[in-house]
């Protein structure tokens, strides 16, 4: 099979550690793909944030890292065995931000991509070069090879202005109400090379418990995505049970965007003309989303087998759905 799954940080990099498992492609180790299934994954890059000269892409470094076996697995991004020297000899010069966890391992990461960047190669190819060290075990493209970042209006008290995304989420945890969410540049960006062909050839998209602002989100902004992915059998899982967030703050991104904390409003929010099936947790059975076959089962990803499971149940019903379709 050829799955085609748009992701976000940690909770998407989880969920594609099961997918790779449940269809049995690309172990890491070997690098290379079994022939009956790949994994293409649609890295979101609205994080993205240059800091210190350098192009920081959290949510394509924890695809990268988590499937490529460098993730810290307790933070759930970032590297293991991690130091922060450069952070504290920054700060010691006086140099702003201070609130970015930069890693020392961290770091050479984003030396490359800025020296590729520099020299004039585009992200994509940035990250194909990055990940021939981790080998992921999947195809890792970036949403597009455009500036596109996320930033959040708040107000606190001066007037609306807008933050980077990773102010709001790092340094005010998303406790700054945010009365509006911005992918700048996205309107005129453009899908990264392979993406629509990826699309194109995929027979499901699977949308992994991501944040579905400004993940999921952020990659169905790309102009192009959203309706390339709507033509296929679209299969989600809920990263909301019982009205709350399985991790991370997308509960302040749904408020921001006027949407119930709630895995129905979600479904409804990404919309039936996009999504044909959604995994709810068994404490949301009964969740109804017009135009949408929901199903529930156990959604925490609790451990590998747990997770891989997961992975094979929202498989099962883009193949179920797809058959149904004809
Ligand atoms: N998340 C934090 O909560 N605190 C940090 O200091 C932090 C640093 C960081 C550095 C590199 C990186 O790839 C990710 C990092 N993250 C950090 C996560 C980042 O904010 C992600 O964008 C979110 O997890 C949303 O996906």
């Amino acid at each position: 099979m050829r799955i085609v799954v748009p992701a976000g940080g940690i909770g998407g990099a989880r969920f594609l550690r099961g997918l790779r498992a449940a269809l049995g492609t690309g172990a890491p180790t070997t690098g290379e793909h079994s022939t009956e299934s790949t994994v293409t994954v649609i890295g979101n890059t609205g994080d993205d944030i240059t800091l210190f000269g350098l192009r920081i892409c959290p949510d394509l470094d924890t695809v990268m890292y988590t499937l490529g076996g460098g993730i810290d697995e307790e933070r759930g991004w970032g590297r293991a065995d991690e130091s922060f020297t450069v952070k504290e000899e920054l700060a010691a010069y006086g140099m702003r931000p201070t609130w970015f966890g930069l890693g020392d391992r961290d770091t050479a990461t984003h030396i490359v991509r800025a020296q590729m960047l520099a020299a004039g190669y585009p992200l994509s190819a940035v990250t194909e070069a990055l990940c021939d060290r981790w080998k992921p075990g999947v195809r890792l493209i970036p949403m597009t090879d455009d500036q596109v970042e996320t930033h959040v209006v708040v107000d606190e008290g001066e007037g609306p202005r807008a933050i980077h995304f990773q102010e709001w989420w790092i340094r005010h945890r998303a406790a700054l109400p945010a009365r509006q969410i911005v992918s700048v540049g996205a309107e005129s960006s453009t899908p990264a090379p392979g993406v629509l062909k990826a699309i194109a050839e995929a027979d499901a998209v699977i949308l992994p418990p991501s944040n579905p602002v400004v993940s999921v989100g952020s990659v169905l902004g790309v102009p192009g995505i959203r309706d390339a992915m709507a033509a296929k059998t679209v299969v989600g899982v809920s990263p909301i049970i019982g009205g709350a967030p399985v991790r991370g703050m997308a509960d302040a991104c749904l408020a921001a965007i006027g949407v119930e904390t709630d895995a129905g409003a979600v479904a409804e929010h990404l919309g039936a003309d996009l999504l044909d099936g959604w995994l709810v947790d068994e404490a949301d059975a009964g969740t109804e989303a017009a135009g949408i076959e929901v199903r529930s089962r156990p959604l925490y990803m609790s451990d590998p087998a747990a997770t891989e499971a997961l992975a094979r149940a929202a498989v099962d019903l883009a193949v179920e759905l797809s058959e149904a379709e004809g």
